[in-house]
């Protein structure tokens, strides 16, 4: 047999291998939607891959793709998954049962991604072990008819040690007799591919189609809140290209760990108080509600978000204090934090003392701008905490808050290069003009938003190509803990111009000028851009 023609082989041991890895996953799936949806191997071990990458790799993640990141990690997990299942199927062609080994390893790390998941239940391990065996089954029998195929083409002994492996099966030797053995590899596999294929795709659809929560959601009748937030009059500019004072649900950031967002019923949701407490207290989301809500404007802003960045978004929230449900369990001395914790096993490390604070509102939302929280930003219920980054306040799909200790609990993020501790960096950004958002000559608004929560704005300062600094007019706040929107006048020029943004807080602090990167704590630094007139 010619080296092309062994080569040949070694592809299509390839190609098993990769169709055998099909086979494992969409069983697994398909075993999953019956017993536990959320043991799926691709997805916990994109979860695993999320919780172990090191920080340069996530930021660079964030900052590349941005929204993107989860579907970048999924497409760069699929390209992984093919090329070690290629290798997997020409191992078990040149080594056996090397193939069969890499499966079974590759099926006990799946495993072992699902059932160390927060919420993993023994039941989890089944479609795992499950798929693990259907694909361990395929490479053997794929390779084994491959052989088979390849025993019955070959010529003679030469061609057999050319091929690495002995003969197993003597062969008639001629093209004629290969024919049968050549189909019967090919309709195998055939088979095996369009299965795995559509197995795995109807049970994907199928557990789509049958998730019931973004229904739950749509039906859920949350009690108008007692007070309701005022616009005041001039608290939105009407100037093209700036940013909305008021951030719509569907273009609002979204940062976090959870590579599918969870489905959490909120008849059965539940929110237990308890660490150093005198009572641990559970409330479910009636009793929650039922306490009364109020309605707050409150500005997120994640620590990833760079200078200029949009990571940071503004809404109307319906809460309750947390202060008042920390009331119920009744805080002991001694405690400094508050561990909050999601139902897939986040958690945010927020100061006590920001939450039991009578002037700061730090809330349990349940609806953001007016309708219930959207399922990716905390269904049923999440953390807002005016003036601390979202990292280690803004808990979503919230379960528990531990009354603890900074010296005795650590967060999620804690131990991946990000402080414990986390106030918003005072900042200002510059919507409009930018170098892809060219304007025309003459007379127009450079403008773009400030924040400081809790704090306020006091001043914006725009320099035009390196000129004094000229203070800027700032709309009407909506509060303190909001964000606002500035403009300048400018007379602008044809070509491209320098133009810079800083802003002074309500305390009199200005912005700070020293650039720092988003960790530990937070970017910071003037914003300084090119723009383009035209
Ligand atoms: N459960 C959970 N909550 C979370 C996170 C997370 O990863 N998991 N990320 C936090 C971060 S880093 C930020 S900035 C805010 C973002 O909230 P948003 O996605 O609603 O904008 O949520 C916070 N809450
Ligand atoms: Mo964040």
């Amino acid at each position: 047999m010619s080296r092309s023609r062994s080569a040949r082989f070694v592809a299509w041991a390839a190609v098993s291998g990769v169709v055998s890895a099909g086979g494992f996953l969409a069983v697994a799936e398909a075993v999953a939607l019956v017993v536990d949806r959320s043991a799926s191997p691709i997805l916990a071990v994109g979860s695993f891959v999320i919780d172990i990458v090191p920080r340069p790799l996530k930021e660079f993640a964030i900052t590349t793709f941005g929204d993107f990141d989860k579907p970048a990690l999924l497409i760069g997990l699929g390209i992984a998954v093919i090329v070690a299942a290629a290798v997997a199927g020409i191992l078990q062609y040149l080594r056996p049962p090397l193939g069969v080994i890499a499966m079974v390893i590759a099926g006990v790390l799946s495993t072992a991604a699902i059932v160390t998941r927060t919420g993993a239940t023994f039941l989890s391990a089944i479609p795992p072990v499950v798929g693990t065996i259907a694909g361990a089954f395929l490479i053997l029998l794929l390779v084994r008819r491959l052989k088979a195929w390849r025993d019955s083409a070959t010529d003679g002994p030469a061609d057999a040690a050319a091929s690495g492996s002995p003969v197993i099966e003597a062969g008639a030797g001629s093209p004629k007799a290969a024919a049968p053995s050549r189909r019967g590899f090919l309709v195998m596999t055939g088979i095996s591919a369009v299965a795995a294929l559509a197995v795995g795709a109807g049970a994907r659809v199928v557990s789509a189609a049958t998730s019931s929560v973004e229904k739950l959601r749509e039906a859920l009748n949350i009690p108008s809140p007692r007070t309701t937030v005022t616009i005041p009059a001039g608290a939105e500019l009407d100037i093209p290209g700036i940013s909305s004072l008021i951030t719509p649900n569907a273009d609002f950031y979204r940062v976090d760990t959870a590579l599918t967002v969870p489905s959490i019923d909120p008849s059965t949701w539940k929110l237990t108080i308890e660490g150093m407490v005198d009572r641990t207290v559970e409330l479910s989301f009636d009793d929650l509600v039922g306490m009364g809500l109020d309605e707050y404007a409150i500005t997120l802003t994640c620590v990833s978000n760079e200078v200029g960045g949009g990571l940071v978004g503004n809404a109307t929230w319906w809460g309750v204090p947390v202060r008042d449900v920390l009331k119920m369990a009744g805080v002991q001395s001694g405690a400094d934090m508050v561990l909050s914790e999601s139902v897939d096993g986040y958690t945010a490390s927020t100061p006590l003392n920001a939450l039991t604070d009578d002037n700061r509102d730090a809330i349990l939302a349940v609806a953001m701008n007016g309708e219930a929280l959207p399922l990716e930003h905390g269904f049923p219920v999440r953390m807002v905490v005016p003036g601390l980054y979202g990292y280690v306040s803004a808990t979503k799909w919230l379960t528990s808050l531990k009354v603890t200790t900074f010296a005795q609990d650590e967060a999620y993020w804690t131990p991946r290069g990000y402080s414990a501790e986390a106030p918003i960096k005072l900042s200002s950004r510059i919507d409009t003009p930018r170098v892809d958002a060219p304007v025309d000559a003459g007379a127009t608004k450079i403008a773009g938003m400030a924040w400081a929560q809790t704090v306020g704005i006091e001043k914006v300062e725009v320099s035009i190509d390196n000129g004094d600094w000229v203070p800027a007019t700032l709309s009407t706040p909506i509060n303190s803990d909001t964000w606002v929107q500035w403009y300048l006048d400018w007379d602008a020029t044809p070509g491209t111009h320098y133009l810079a943004v800083r802003a002074t807080d309500a305390a009199g602090n200005l912005q700070i000028q020293e650039r720092a990167p988003i960790a530990p704590n937070g970017s910071s630094g003037w914003q300084k851009n090119l723009v383009t007139v035209r």
